[in-house]
């Protein structure tokens, strides 16, 4: 991560100087407030606060082998019609079951358990 290695840089330059402790102590818990609190929202920023896992037969309340977006809506609480459109590949209004497992494989859900 390109803003960590900057962060230690500073960190490293502050130990070369001449500078006070507390400019040191400053710039490590900078790193690790950095490290703690922003580190894990850049690495997660791909999922934008919604998790789209689940199971196809979950999100088909009405059992007809379709999810439509009003059943989409339903199941991901902050579902983006965006999402709902890329997954819906021939563009038809709902989402069969090919195109659910072929969107969960690209974002890697197919991996986990
Ligand atoms: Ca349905
Ligand atoms: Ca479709």
């Amino acid at each position: 991560m390109a803003l960590t290695l900057h962060f230690m840089n500073l960190i490293v330059n502050a130990l070369k100087k001449d500078c006070t402790m507390k400019k040191t102590i400053f710039l490590i818990s900078l790193f690790f407030l950095f490290a703690v609190f922003v580190g894990p929202a850049l690495s997660s920023d791909h999922k934008k606060g919604q998790d789209y896992g689940g199971h196809f037969g979950d999100m088909d309340l009405d059992g007809n082998d379709q999810v439509s977006w009003e059943e989409f809506k339903k199941h991901f609480e902050h579902a983006e019609k965006d999402v709902f459109n890329k997954v819906d590949k021939d563009g038809n209004g709902s989402i069969d079951h090919d195109e659910w497992h072929e969107f969960k494989e690209q974002q890697g859900y197919g991996h986990k358990e």
